[in-house]
């Protein structure tokens, strides 16, 4: 009896679980663009684009090696514009009775697929490295999730940068050496670009007549689309900014959209790259002495720990993880996010790189957005939306714990030990932004005031009955309990007066 095999615009690996389990010669590949993914939320064009010409040609691939594909094109007459749409018009023409699904990595498309009238055997997505078992069993009867201990069980089970079962270099962190300010001038030219073929520009073409308005610029189109292509822009990364990786970490610089950054989140989360090629790809190079550890480190950290701890933690809390506020926060998403005029330099240069190409790298999502989005009180379900939509590397499974807990604290701590944020100080040590901002940074209060500044001992204020028996914390509170009354009031009042602007709707 034929089966369907659903592959997901996110699952074009190969060996992707379903494709597995699968029968060459009896299954039926099933994939589709449609309307209810590409319209979750508005997703960036380049997001889209890169997303349907790597669908497509992930299809041809499988057609070339023997599988029947019925693929469907977003502008297809007959699209129901639905996966179990899609699911039920393929079942009606093959005959076939049942599917076999990846599980997605989003609960609102799981629970579609189970409610899906042809029966859905899903399996569970083995492209990363620790299962939802593993996860579960190492978080079990923890009081707190912390990512470290996460990353030190990964390290051991993996064996990565490991000798005679110890960590390299005998630390199994290198940060300390990490972090640095920003280099003068940088001598990486940023990721390999890739001139758009004749599949990709018939994509542009479609993705630019649906989607004229969605916020983001479509061209200039250099992404990857395909494996070969994303491996040749890792071994490219390897080679020539690996070595910096991570002693820049951290830093920003006007128009260094991508510093020393691999720009391979895009690829990884599509299937376009395996995890474990990447961190074998960058352990070679220190072991051929061609990468010193902390970077190397740090980087298979983001892979086997970043990036598995917080898929961990979206399957390990489940949908209602999406849902929490632990601090209330209701203010509206401010139109700067979207392009509106701003004078605050930092978030006007990650927006506008945000929407030239889909991409900010971490300290810009976390230092500079998320902050001001924690400081500023926005509802953090908003924030994590607008996440989603304009990062070409966001699925629900990698945001949520990034959002709603790293950037937002909105889980309560599952995440972090104490919000992130910072005032003005923390980006002016980091970037170059500050130079060139309307605002001063070593203003603390008064018209010309960083915004940082202000929001952030009115956030620390706000909350101060949950933060100011966090240890970690103390020093903040101890500082403001120094200020004069009258230096608090104009604080407090100032930060007033500017996210009343913000709720009228007005430029900060
Ligand atoms: P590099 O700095 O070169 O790091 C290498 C890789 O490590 C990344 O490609 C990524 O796969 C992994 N990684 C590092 N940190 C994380 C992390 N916190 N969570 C998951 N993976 C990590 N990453 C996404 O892949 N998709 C997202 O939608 C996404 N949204 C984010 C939202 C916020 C608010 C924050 C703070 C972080 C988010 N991240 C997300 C994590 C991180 O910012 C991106 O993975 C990274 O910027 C991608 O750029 P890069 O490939 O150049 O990463
Ligand atoms: C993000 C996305 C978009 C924009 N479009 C499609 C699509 O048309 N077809 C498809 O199969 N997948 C798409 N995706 C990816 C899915 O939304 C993704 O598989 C789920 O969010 C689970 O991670
Ligand atoms: Fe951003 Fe403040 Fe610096 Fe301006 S002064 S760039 S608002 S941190």
């Amino acid at each position: 009896m034929t089966r369907l095999v659903l592959v997901l615009g996110d699952q074009l690996s190969p060996g992707v679980r379903a494709l597995r389990e699968a029968d060459k010669a009896r299954d039926v590949v099933v994939m589709a663009e449609v309307r209810a993914e590409a319209t979750s939320v508005p997703h960036h064009p380049k997001k889209i684009a890169f997303l349907f010409a790597a669908m497509r040609k992930f299809a041809a691939a499988l057609e070339a090696e023997g599988w029947q594909v019925r693929y469907t094109r977003l502008d297809d007459p007959g699209n129901t514009h639905s996966i179990p749409g899609e699911l039920v018009r393929r079942a009606g023409e093959t005959g076939a009775a049942k599917v076999i699904a990846t599980e997605p990595g989003e609960f609102r498309l799981i629970s579609a697929l189970q409610d899906c009238p042809v029966p859905v055997h899903l399996v569970e997505d083995d492209r990363f490295l620790a299962s939802h078992a593993v996860f579960d069993r190492w978080a079990k009867g923890r009081k707190a999730l912390r990512m470290e201990y996460f990353y030190r069980e990964m390290r051991r089970a993996t064996g990565y940068l490991m000798e005679d079962g110890q960590p390299a270099g005998g630390k199994w962190n290198y940060d300390t050496e990490n972090r640095k300010p920003p280099p003068e001038g940088i001598g990486y030219a940023g990721p390999m670009q890739f001139t758009p073929d004749a599949v990709v520009e018939e994509v542009l073409a479609l993705v630019a007549a649906e989607f004229p308005s969605n916020f983001g610029a479509l061209t200039p189109f250099w992404y990857a689309t395909d494996s070969g292509q994303a491996r040749r822009h890792l071994a490219h990364w390897v080679t020539h900014a690996l070595p910096r990786f991570g002693d820049y970490q951290d830093a920003m610089l006007t128009g260094e959209k991508f510093l020393y950054h691999s720009v391979i989140s895009t690829y990884l989360n599509a299937g376009l790259l395996d995890a474990r090629e990447v961190c074998e790809a960058a352990e070679a190079a220190w072991r051929a002495g061609a990468a010193p550890l902390n970077a190397v480190e740090g980087f298979i950290r983001q892979i086997i720990g970043w990036r598995e701890y917080i898929r961990g933690i979206y399957f390990h809390h489940g949908p209602e993880y999406l849902e929490r506020n632990a601090l209330g926060h209701t203010r509206d998403l401010p139109a700067m996010f979207w392009g509106g005029e701003t004078g605050m330099r930092c978030i006007a240069e990650t927006v506008a790189q945000t929407r030239d190409e889909a991409y900010a790298h971490h300290i810009q999502r976390l230092m500079v957005t998320g902050n001001f989005a924690l400081l500023a009180g926005i509802a953090p379900r908003q924030v994590h939306d607008w996440y989603l939509a304009v990062y070409s590397d966001a699925y629900d499974w990698v945001m949520a714990g990034n959002t709603i807990g790293m950037t937002q604290f909105a889980d309560g701590g599952v995440v972090a030990s104490k919000p992130y944020v910072s005032s003005g100080n923390y980006i002016s040590k980091m970037s170059d932004y500050c130079d060139h901002c309307r605002y001063s940074v070593k203003q603390k209060t008064g018209p010309g005031a960083c915004p940082f500044n202000l929001l952030y001992w009115d956030f620390l204020m706000r909350h101060r009955d949950r933060f100011a028996g966090n240890p970690r914390m103390a020093q903040m509170y101890a500082t403001w309990d120094r200020m004069k009354p009258e230096r608090q009031e104009t604080i407090r009042s100032e930060a007033a007066g500017l996210l009343a602007r913000l709720d009228a709707g007005e430029a900060v």
